[in-house]
């Protein structure tokens, strides 16, 4: 995982050549702090997964979200190259039925952490562009109303 003190507007190279760096580095394990890498971002995505698809399907993506920061953030829009449109989701009971509904932003709060699990919060991915198959990886990121944005590898895989 990367953390980019950058805007939505970074340049699509910079983009490309962070994912390919992600590429090689492919562990989950959140970066220790040490005094001089100090930063008021302490947010990472742990146990991914997305579900497979065709291409033309849906697909969604599922994660925890931690921020062990001293500050709150706001989850306020995802991306993937798989699609033009990937949505915030929940989805919730109403009237003994399972719904989902877009999610304009979704707050994290300060040393605490926010599942994104099938029958709640997720990363719908309309659409997929191609077909997402057991053993794939795709890239998926993260935008922050900090600023800060998160870009992952995330496993495509059958509910763990
Ligand atoms: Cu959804």
């Amino acid at each position: 995982m990367t953390r980019l003190a950058k805007r939505s507007n970074t340049p699509l190279l910079f983009i490309a050549l962070t994912l390919l760096m992600i590429g090689c580095e492919r562990t989950e394990t959140p970066s220790t702090r040490t005094a001089n890498q100090v930063s008021d971002w302490d947010m990472n995505i742990s146990e991914a997964w997305v579900r497979p698809t065709k291409a033309g399907m849906m697909s969604a993506a599922y994660f925890n979200l931690s921020n062990q920061g001293a500050t709150a953030d706001t989850l306020v829009r995802a991306s993937s190259t798989v699609s033009d449109d990937v949505q915030i989701h929940r989805s919730y009971q109403k009237d003994g039925l399972m719904v989902m509904e877009e999610q304009p932003f979704v707050d994290i709060a300060s040393n605490s952490v926010r599942n994104f699990a099938p029958g709640g919060y997720h990363i719908m991915i309309i659409n997929s562009t191609i077909d997402l198959t057991e053993g794939d990886e795709i890239p998926m990121t993260l935008f922050f109303s900090s600023g800060m944005i998160l870009e992952q590898m995330m496993p495509v895989r059958l509910q763990p």
